[in-house]
């Protein structure tokens, strides 16, 4: 018989260098890509690999998640499956706002009504694609206790990961350090170190009996990466699962291994600009592999010329459903729902998400601009930066976020 699977998502996570689009959601629910939101990778990673019972533990600001999971995610019971948000609860213990690994300990109820043998617990604030099923065989063929998911990132950014070091069989984890700001480089690769991506298959019992262990330790964070994986990694119980070998159906030689940890403004910038690379780094048209999300009933995007000579027009582009771009010029940007950009406005190198409103002779470069936002006729956004400076926010790389509900002066 096939081995039972609970999939537990972590999507608490609270996204303060994301600002201001965290201001009132929580990040897995910033939306992405045009017509996605974060969480949504992870969802579809899963529920493509068939893992079709799933609990979503919110936690912060977790009003538009809930509301999009609940709406986007309803599945049909039939077949016992689910896609649940379960938001921070007070079951177990006096604390409320504690990390990860309590968010599980406050859950239990759910992993003992399900009784899996395995449990996978994967973050939801990632864009990839990636099989889980190879990560699970991998897993269950090993006989760890939990099995980590590692790739290789820049050594200047160790202080923003679990740093994994392995054991001379290149699996069992040697020493796990979250976070540390004195890491090494990889003795092959010395600009490199071997992350973890957060992550982690678990045999049920390995999981219970960790959590539980760390939930009696007053000094604990209660966080995964910096609690439960140290942990098992000094009892020996982990193993590493190298992503590089995951095989998604579907991807090219390109984006194969692809994963973005979208923590900051211009990563979040970054990975939007890695969309729509004529060979993209990352291929969102490979059909067999869909990323699911909300489709409403938007009519297809327009293009219309109502000026004279002046066509409406958007190259290295990727313009969604609903949006109208009359008159004007969008060049490498990425367009949501029901953006409206207007005669002589010109865009190049934006993230313009759902609603947003470009007015005429308006000029947008190298800008986030969050839900129906109003750029009023001839405004400039990402021209002066120094004037920018002043009334939005803007990223180390010169990125003009304006978020929602913010005014633009003309
Ligand atoms: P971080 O993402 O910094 O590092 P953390 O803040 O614990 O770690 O968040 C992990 C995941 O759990 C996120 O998806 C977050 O949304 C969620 N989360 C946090 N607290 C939660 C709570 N109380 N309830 C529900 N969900 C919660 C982690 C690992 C590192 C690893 C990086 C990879 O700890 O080892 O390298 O992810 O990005």
């Amino acid at each position: 018989m096939a081995a039972k699977v609970l999939a537990i998502v972590l999507a608490g996570g609270e996204g303060k260098r994301l600002m201001p689009l965290t201001t009132d959601r929580a990040k897995p629910a910033v939306p992405f890509g045009g017509m996605y939101r974060m969480v949504d990778f992870v969802l579809s990673n899963l529920a493509n690999a068939g893992y079709l019972k799933i609990v979503v533990l919110t936690q912060y600001k977790s009003h538009s998640l809930d509301r999009h999971i609940t709406k986007t995610w309803r599945m049909s019971t039939l077949l016992g499956n689910y896609v649940t948000p379960v938001p921070a609860q007070q079951r177990r213990g006096p604390w409320w706002f504690a990390g990860s690994a309590d968010a599980i300990y406050q859950s239990f109820n759910l992993i003992n009504d399900e009784q899996p043998d395995y449990v996978i617990v994967f973050g939801a604030d990632h864009i990839y694609r990636m099989d889980p099923r190879q990560m699970v065989e991998d897993h269950i063929a090993s006989g760890a206790g939990v099995t980590v998911a590692g790739i290789r990132q820049p050594l200047s950014s160790a202080d923003q990961f679990g740093v994994i070091e392995v054991g001379e069989d290149g699996r069992r984890i040697r020493a796990f350090r979250e976070k540390p700001t004195d890491a090494v480089g990889l003795p092959d690769a010395p600009d490199q170190i071997y992350a973890s991506m957060g992550n982690y298959v678990f045999t049920t019992k390995a999981l219970c009996e960790a959590v539980e262990c760390d939930a009696e330790d007053r000094t604990s964070k209660h966080d995964m990466g910096g609690s439960i994986i140290p942990m098992l990694v000094e009892r020996g119980e982990a193993n590493v699962y190298d992503f590089r070998d995951n095989e998604v159906p579907g991807s090219t030689d390109r984006d194969r291994g692809y994963w973005r940890d979208v923590g900051t403004l211009d990563s979040f910038y970054d990975a939007h600009m890695d969309l729509i690379n004529v060979h993209p780094v990352f291929n969102l048209y490979n059909f067999e592999w869909p990323i699911y999300t909300e489709q409403p009933p938007y009519p297809p995007a327009k293009f219309v010329h109502q000026w004279g000579e002046r066509v409406g027009r958007a190259v290295g582009s990727m313009i969604s459903p609903g949006a109208v771009v009359s008159g004007s010029l969008v060049e490498n940007s990425i367009v949501s729902p029901k953006v409206k950009v207007h005669s002589w406005a010109h865009v190049d190198g934006a993230v313009l998400m759902e609603g947003v409103d470009i007015g005429r002779h308006a000029v947008v470069r190298r800008a986030i601009i969050d839900k129906n936002v109003h750029v009023p006729e001839g405004a400039e956004i990402g021209v002066d930066l120094e004037k920018d400076r002043q009334r939005y926010t803007v990223s180390d790389n010169g990125i003009v976020v304006i978020g929602k509900g913010q005014r633009v002066e003309p």
